[in-house]
């Protein structure tokens, strides 16, 4: 799968179920703690510095940004969970929000949760994927910033990974790098085939 990075297009920051577009179209969802890179991750599969909104601070996302990747799907970036500093009843809706969208979404054909691949899954990781469990939503685990972790320890740190969240047989695991980007190929492939 192929995707023209001139061809994206946000068609809308929503909160509540009224708002999210009709398009036709397939979703994808990006989940995944506060500041563990879910923009930056859009960015660099659809070749555009910008146009996903990144922080250095965590918190940066704070509604269901929809956009129309080339009119082959939509990515929705979600905000991110697990960060200290949002009120309780901030944290709440946030929660609100995301939960009906993954409950109820029909054409959510995937979430792609990411994780810190240096990490072990924390724990707001662990309910998240049970939750994506819980709904039976497909999902594929990016362990992000591969970057950062010498190469030699990538393979260790996904089977901890895996074992930590009990992934289920048929969901997938692949770490990732946005700023080598060098498996955006093989992760379009594998998106392309929940479409
Ligand atoms: N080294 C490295 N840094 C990354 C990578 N991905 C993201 N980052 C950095 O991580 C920080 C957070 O990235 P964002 O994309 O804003 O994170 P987010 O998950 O969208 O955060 P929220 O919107 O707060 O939920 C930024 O400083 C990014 O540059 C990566 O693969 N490697
Ligand atoms: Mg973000």
């Amino acid at each position: 799968m192929k995707v023209n990075p001139n061809e994206i297009e946000l068609l809308i920051s929503a909160v509540k179920p009224e708002q999210y577009p009709e398009t036709g179209l397939s979703e994808v969802g990006l989940s995944g703690r506060s500041n563990v890179g879910k923009s930056t991750f859009i960015n660099s599969m659809i070749g555009r510095k910008n146009m996903a909104r990144t922080s250095q601070r965590p918190g940066k996302t704070q509604t269901l940004n929809f956009y129309n990747i080339d009119n082959q799907l939509v990515f929705v970036d979600v905000p991110g969970y697990g960060y200290a500093k949002v009120s309780k009843s901030q944290r709440e809706a946030f929660g609100k929000m995301i939960e009906r969208y993954i409950s109820q979404r029909e054409s959510l054909k995937l979430v792609i949760q990411l994780v810190d691949l240096r990490h072990n899954p924390t724990e707001d990781d662990i309910i998240m994927y049970n939750y994506l469990k819980h709904y039976e939503i497909p999902t594929l685990i990016v362990a992000t910033k591969e970057d950062k972790i010498a190469k030699g320890k990538v393979q260790k740190h996904l089977a901890k990974i895996q074992q930590k969240l009990e992934m289920e047989a048929e969901d997938e695991i692949i770490s990732y790098s946005s700023i080598k980007k060098d498996k955006q190929q093989k992760i379009w492939n594998m998106i392309e085939s929940y479409l």
